[in-house]
């Protein structure tokens, strides 16, 4: 499982204030913390409060790059807060996201060639969110479409299914894993994918247990990747040991220990 941190995001009291004043070390602090509990890569987002998220975002990245070479994915709903990032990103970066519209992808979907990025398409469109697995195939197919027709490698998108809190829609939540299955279906090569699991657990009760519990389901349906708190250390047990059931990776009574140290 390919694990994105999520901490680094304006919505968080501490990075908001830390983005506001222009606190470098709180947010190198957090980039740090993330990384040595074997996050892949750094989700990358100013938040809501950001005045201006086209200069945050680049004093962002450049902060987190001070102290780790990992890639950082670039967190916003605005092309133009992407490409400042893009500009000043070092590895290669992951685009967080296009929707399946049009005029999103005919912007996106090249920025993510010209800077040879990686891209997440959500199966969203300004029609609204999907109410079940066929329409997400249905916008998953339509990014997929645009992304091989502008010669964008199928292998570096990831499809997001869009997960809801389970208690607005419960009913949701199989849709969902079957549509993360059904991913892979839609073209040869495959597509990836990839879900902002917290969103499964926003405002309930018993959090951790539920985005654990979801993940592993999640990584049975051949999910490829999660945006996810990896200081959550029962959950980044859970996402190695999926791994492990999977086949991903090659038993030995120490495993834990031995992801811990890659
Ligand atoms: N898909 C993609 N990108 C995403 C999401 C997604 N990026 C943003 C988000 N969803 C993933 N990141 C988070 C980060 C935090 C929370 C949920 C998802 C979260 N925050 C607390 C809350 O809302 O209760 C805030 C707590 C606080 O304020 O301290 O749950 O789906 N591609």
């Amino acid at each position: 499982m390919f694990i994105i941190g999520e901490l680094i995001n304006g919505m968080y009291k501490n990075i908001g204030r830390a983005i506001k004043d222009k606190d470098k070390a709180a947010i190198q602090k957090c980039a740090l913390d993330q990384v040595k509990v074997g996050a892949d890569a750094l989700d990358v987002n100013c938040g809501p409060a950001s005045r201006d998220p086209v200069f945050d975002i680049r004093w962002l990245i450049e902060s987190i790059q001070e102290v780790t070479d990992k890639p950082l994915a670039l967190d916003s709903s605005k092309p133009a807060v992407i490409e400042s990032g893009l500009k000043v990103a070092k590895a290669r970066a992951i685009i967080n996201s296009t929707t399946a519209d049009l005029e999103k992808l005919e912007i996106l979907v090249p920025l993510a060639k010209k800077y040879n990025a990686k891209l997440i398409g959500l199966t969203i469109s300004s029609k609204g969110i999907p109410q079940n697995k066929d329409q997400r195939l249905e916008l998953a197919a339509a990014i997929v479409a645009n992304c091989s027709d502008a010669g964008l490698p199928i292998e570096d998108l990831y499809l997001d299914p869009i997960v809801m809190p389970v208690n607005v829609a419960q009913a949701q939540m199989c849709e969902i894993l079957e549509a993360i299955r059904e991913f892979k279906i839609i073209s040869d090569p495959a597509p990836k994918s990839i879900i902002g699991l917290s969103n499964v657990s926003q405002g309930a009760c018993v959090r951790s247990l539920i985005n654990r519990t979801f993940l592993t389901m999640a990584a049975a349906f051949g999910l490829d990747a999660a945006i996810l708190d990896p200081l959550d250390k029962e959950l980044m047990d859970a996402a190695v040991t999926s791994d492990l059931i999977m086949n991903k990776n090659i038993y030995c009574d120490s495993y834990l220990d031995a992801y811990r140290k890659k």
